[in-house]
């Protein structure tokens, strides 16, 4: 009867992110750890600390979650942009891990809600990498065609879900009736498929990269990790290095400092092995365990300009970061604000205008903390052109550029 009922994208991304945070939770029992101790982080902050609320409500932090996918070619990653346009979640920013001191042979961006209202209402995010399968320096030629082979024969998405979520796009919304289904499919597409891996493709792939394995050794994707945000992550460390869970990192991005919290700091923890099948040479079908999925958690502060960013990048190149950290930023928000080194709404220091984005140097620290293996360069020089222009043309649409989105969200409130 109700036919004309409609649920706007911001609503598909609300449930999208849930659902995948009931799968997800359910795939690996750590991540449930996580969110609990992350709620209970959040809720004694916000109880003695309600200024850290001016970052966002503590509702909205403690339902934040961003998650990381990897897909292997343009295809696959316009079909991405598509689902998560039916959610309200558009490409911003390049980061190319390639050039990070441990490389990692992707490039990235993130699909978001890029306006102030819709981060308000839910900020759901994803750190979406492409396999750099045409970088010489990870794949040889002969590697490159087979790789290229593999994945032009596998289907991640059914086209069926991909068209539907065209439509909403274009709508803006989805019929109440197809809501739940909608989502539902959306999210499967990214459950961790049981189906056997092909054991000697994937050792092969994995001699280049974990990642690269991760991607082309199988025929589906799947969520990497889904990360809460917390208000005080120093305090999570603790408490979840108390209950024995072991975080393997140091916290990635700025250090604790006692002004202003700026842009992003992370962390992660290695999750345990999860059984899957693999099917050997001879034909025969094993059991066996892999370790690609782990737990992150992050704190958002305020978003830096370009010169507040310089800053940044000058203090983290010093030996001791946490040292040099005065010499780089001042103390307050408003002397942030007034030395325009960070957005505040409408220039008033009460109104910071919170990072939405991913740090490369720590994106590529995550990777890394999470594999077994360095990846070492092989010679050759790197021919394939990859560039924020690149991607916006292989993505048929425009790649949105986080500084031009802070200023807006600065100047209109
Ligand atoms: C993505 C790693 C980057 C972050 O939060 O910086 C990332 C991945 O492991 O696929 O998620
Ligand atoms: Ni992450």
């Amino acid at each position: 009867m109700s036919a004309s009922r409609h649920i706007p994208t911001w609503q598909l991304r609300a449930r999208f992110a849930a659902a995948l945070s009931a799968m997800y939770g359910a795939e690996v029992p750590a991540y449930t750890a996580l969110v609990a101790v992350s709620a209970a982080v959040n809720a004694d902050h916000a109880a003695w600390h309600p200024q850290a609320r001016r970052l966002g409500s503590l509702d909205r932090v403690t339902a934040e979650r961003h998650g990381a996918i990897r897909v292997g070619t343009p295809r696959e990653l316009r079909e991405v942009a598509v689902l998560f346009g039916a959610f309200g979640m558009y490409p911003v920013g390049f980061y190319d891990l390639r050039e990070a001191a441990a490389p990692v042979p992707v490039i990235s961006t993130a699909f978001r809600p890029v306006a102030p209202d819709e981060l308000a209402r839910n900020p759901f995010r994803v750190f979406t990498s492409m396999l750099a399968t045409a970088d010489v320096r990870f794949f040889d030629r002969d590697l490159q065609r087979r790789v290229q082979n593999f994945l032009d024969a596998r289907a991640l998405f059914d086209p069926e879900l991909i068209a539907q979520a065209r439509g909403i796009a274009a709508d803006g919304h989805c019929p109440a009736e197809t809501a739940d289904k909608f989502v539902a499919r959306a999210v499967s597409a990214f459950a961790l498929s049981d189906d056997p891996i092909d054991k000697g493709w994937y050792d092969e792939l994995s001699a280049v990269s974990a990642v690269a394995a991760d991607i082309a050794g199988v025929r589906t994707t799947h969520i990497n990790h889904l990360t809460p945000r917390v208000f005080d992550i120093d305090e999570l460390y603790r408490r979840m290095s108390a209950r024995g869970i072991e975080m393997i990192d140091a916290i990635q991005g700025p250090p604790a400092t006692p002004g202003p919290a700026v842009l992003l700091r992370q962390t992660s923890f290695r999750a345990l092995a999860e059984p899957r099948r693999f099917r050997h040479r001879d034909g025969t079908v094993r059991a066996g365990t892999l370790r690609v999925r782990f737990g992150e958690v992050e704190a958002r502060g305020v978003a830096l300009t370009p010169k507040g960013r310089e800053r940044y990048d000058a203090a983290m190149a010093a030996p001791d970061p946490a040292a040099a950290w005065p010499q780089h930023f001042p103390g307050t928000d408003r002397e942030l604000a007034d030395q325009q080194l960070a957005y505040y709404v409408g220039g008033d220091p009460t109104k910071p205008v919170v990072y939405e984005d991913f740090l490369p140097a720590s994106a590529a620290g995550i990777f890394r903390s999470n594999l077994d293996a360095e990846t070492r360069l092989g010679a050759g020089s790197d021919d394939s052109e990859y560039s924020s222009a690149w991607l916006s043309g292989a993505l048929h649409t425009e790649l949105l550029d986080p500084y031009a989105l802070y200023r807006k969200a600065a100047t209109c409130p």
